[in-house]
């Protein structure tokens, strides 16, 4: 956007200027408010013909506020990896709505968003919903890359990891990993002088050690998937020293859609009743399992962590470790453990890279709402 302006700002005083070398003053513009304040109706018409004054007029009330609230609202560029299934029978509908929110989100400037197996594993699909979701809502701003179809794939290139590789190498990035980490190790392990330009990693994962969040009249904890689905790749980030802001359960769990929002959305005139119809079975599956009133859009707090920071508490220069721990979460087995992603706080006297979001405020929700709607 601020580029945009530059140019045009550019191209208008090159055009202005390309009689008579005058230069800019400021002066000039504040002459031009005196003139209408003072000014009869034909000197007013006569002052603004020129082409230098059509210039400059421009210049002074049209494209610099542009550019200066271009500049207080400059967007975050960020590269998404997403685990799509919207609409897919039973599976979550989350990363449909995160794409969207952010594709309609001032805040965010979208580089490209690459697809992991995860929810599920046929990228093919996966890349069906996201053209059908960019041909609803938005324009085509930016590409849609076809990643790893399984944790197997971790370390053989693919579409996605060369994309997001050329996109680091261009510039530093922020990346909301929506699924599992493989296309995101890949494009790492295969290019390591790209590591750097990660500017920080925020995942949909996470917990304090043995702190297990329970959902709803059911006492449902949730497995973390995105970690479950590929630990090595989780195990290689950790090595390379990536900041990490971990977006845990904990921080979503008064984040609810129920039958009222849900409704709500039916009624709006963007996405709002494309999302009703896809979400009809996926918040009944919710309350079966939990017991609670509707569905946690959980990816859609990484895009708000970025689009409205200040709705976030989160700690600073923590550690993230894989913990091998007893594992409590559904479906119990039995002397069965496995590793979690857990947030140390307080390990020792150095600190960590990484930062851990425990609370969001309930009027996320509403803001989301108002943006899908
Ligand atoms: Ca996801």
């Amino acid at each position: 956007m601020i580029g945009l302006v530059g140019f045009i700002l550019i191209v208008f005083i090159s055009w202005a200027f390309s009689e008579s070398r005058k230069e800019i003053s400021w002066s000039f513009c504040l002459a031009k408010i005196n003139i209408i304040g003072q000014a009869n109706g034909l000197n007013y018409v006569g002052g603004i013909l020129s082409r230098k004054s059509i210039a400059l007029w421009t210049l002074c009330f049209v494209l610099l506020p542009q550019l200066f609230v271009s500049i207080a609202y400059s967007e975050t560029r960020i590269w998404i990896d997403s685990d799509l299934s919207i609409g897919e029978p039973g599976k979550d509908v989350d990363d449909g709505y995160a794409l969207i929110q952010a594709m309609r989100s001032p805040e965010i400037s979208i580089v490209g968003v690459s697809l992991v197996h995860g929810n599920i594993a046929n990228i093919s699909k996966q890349y069906q919903i996201a053209m059908d979701i960019i041909r609803r809502f938005s324009p085509m701003t930016f590409r849609v890359w076809k990643g790893a179809g399984s944790p197997k794939q971790f370390g053989t290139a693919t579409e996605a990891s060369d994309a997001l590789s050329s996109a680091l190498s261009r510039e530093r990035l922020r990346i909301l990993a929506l699924g599992p980490l493989t296309n995101i190790a890949t494009a790492i392990r295969l290019n390591p002088s790209l590591r750097p330009q990660i500017e920080e990693l925020v995942v949909m994962a996470g917990r304090k050690p043995n702190s297990p969040v329970r959902l709803g009249p059911h006492n449902v904890i949730l497995p973390d998937t995105n970690i479950d689905n590929d630990v090595e790749s989780v195990r290689f980030i950790l090595e390379q020293k990536i900041p990490i802001t971990m977006i845990p359960t904990e921080a979503m769990r008064e984040s609810l859609i129920n039958d009222t929002i849900l409704a709500n959305l039916r009624t709006g005139h963007f996405a709002g009743p494309w999302l009703f119809q896809k979400s009809k079975t996926w918040i009944r599956l919710w309350k079966l399992f939990t017991g609670l009133d509707g569905f946690i859009p959980f990816d859609t707090l990484l895009v708000g962590y970025i689009s409205h920071p200040q709705f976030f508490s989160c700690s600073d220069n923590i550690r993230t470790k894989l913990v091998k721990r007893s594992d409590d979460t559904f479906p119990r087995v039995p002397f069965r453990t496995k590793l979690f992603l857990e947030a140390q706080f307080n390990s020792t006297q150095s600190t960590g890279t990484d930062r851990y979001c425990e609370r969001v405020d309930r009027t996320f929700i509403d803001v989301l709402v108002s943006r899908l709607k």
